[in-house]
């Protein structure tokens, strides 16, 4: 009586999307029934909070397996059922690219590596500006946004799920040096999740302007794949991306290099050397559209560093975290880890291993 179906979504971030749905007796419902098995609700689904913040809620249903409407909800003012759907779409989509990226590129099994499905509830609280990773639920959470509009981009969802994907591999403390690079880890996969979507092409985010001036007047265009964190988070209140890859400072708090008391920050600045050097690595550093048309601060007297490509840079990060690090890894010690897994990989005469170690020294960790 239920058997798997390809719906369509109008989401609000990454335009028009095809949706794995669950065909019902009479109807449909946001269930995903090719990827993922056992946990809370034996497939990878999207609940609805309607606004709770301890109730997981229904399971979206639709009559005719067309989801969404495309537009941000804005609390109190949108009423219809397809605008509510609307976060459902970009948490599934999210949810449903995030898990491919794992198993296409890096052949794990989602989150756990063995395949137990996970869940993403939407509507959490009322104008809730976050989004969350629970160890606990194994689900993802996300608000409708205040400041920022509804938090479900598909940088955010991946970055999200990678949470969970690190809390069941290296497990980095989440607070001190282990905090940053456990902060890292998500958004360098938050960025891979848009590349693996959208391409590495220079054509801008579909129903995307930036409001501030801070990428407009820095990138011009802004890549739908691109190292920028939130970015399709603007507001007329909130008119810049959450993170910078490619010059973390830009946010007035990530520094862009280690130094020894970087530990102090909150993780979500810590992290800003790993992003860096994620950057550099991966993309190098000449200045283009990706480097928003500036020039990657490099330390250490590093004049230039061509880059490897995001699979390498990426592969190696994997390699590195689920066979190296481990709850404790600070700086150096990714250092050393992904060292390893570069010579793991390529050999330790290779290009690819002196990128890793030139981009560490770019970012100060020697
Ligand atoms: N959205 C935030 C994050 O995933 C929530 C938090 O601070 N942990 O980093
Ligand atoms: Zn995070």
């Amino acid at each position: 009586r239920t058997s798997a179906s390809t719906g369509t979504g109008l989401s609000q971030y990454s335009g028009t999307v095809g949706l794995d749905t669950n065909s019902l007796a009479t109807g449909y419902e946001l269930r995903d029934m090719t990827r993922g098995t056992g946990g809370t609700y034996g497939q990878n689904v999207v609940t609805n909070m309607n606004h709770s913040t301890s109730v997981n809620g229904a399971i979206y249903t639709d009559a005719d397996n067309t989801w969404g409407d495309g537009l941000n909800y804005v609390e109190g003012t949108d009423t219809t059922a397809a605008n509510g759907q609307t976060a459902a779409v970009d948490a599934a989509f999210g949810m449903q690219k995030t898990w491919d990226l794992y198993k296409n590129v890096y052949g794990r099994n989602g989150i756990d590596g063995v395949g137990t499905a996970t869940f993403s509830r939407v509507h959490y609280s009322t104008s809730y500006d976050n989004a969350f990773w629970s160890d606990s639920c194994f689900c993802m959470t996300y608000g409708d946004g205040n400041a920022f509009t509804t938090l479900t981009s598909l940088d955010v969802a991946g970055h999200e799920m990678s949470h969970g994907v690190m809390a069941k591999t290296a497990a980095l403390v989440y607070k001190g040096e282990s905090g940053g690079l456990n902060e890292a880890n998500s958004d360098i996969y938050g960025t891979m999740v848009e590349f693996y979507a959208r391409g590495a092409g220079t054509t801008a985010i579909p129903n995307y302007t930036a409001i501030g001036g801070t990428i407009a007047t820095v990138g011009g265009v802004v890549p739908a794949a691109n190292y920028l964190i939130g970015e399709q988070l603007e507001t007329a209140s909130f008119t810049h991306p959450l993170r910078w890859m490619y010059k973390p400072s830009l946010d007035g708090k990530s520094p862009d290099a280690w130094y020894s008391t970087i530990k102090r920050l909150d993780v979500h600045y810590s992290s800003g050397p790993a992003n860096h050097w994620f950057f550099l690595l991966a993309h190098g550093s000449q200045i283009d559209t990706f480097s928003g048309g500036i020039q990657s601060p490099l330390a250490n007297g590093v004049t230039s560093i061509t880059g490897i490509g995001n699979d390498k840079a990426a592969g190696i990060w994997y390699r590195a975290l689920t066979k190296y690090m481990t709850s404790s890894t600070v700086y150096a010690g990714a250092r050393t880890a992904t060292l390893q897994a570069a010579t793991d990989l390529y050999g330790a005469t290779s290009a690819e291993y002196a990128a890793v170690n030139l981009a560490w020294k770019a970012v100060n960790v020697l």
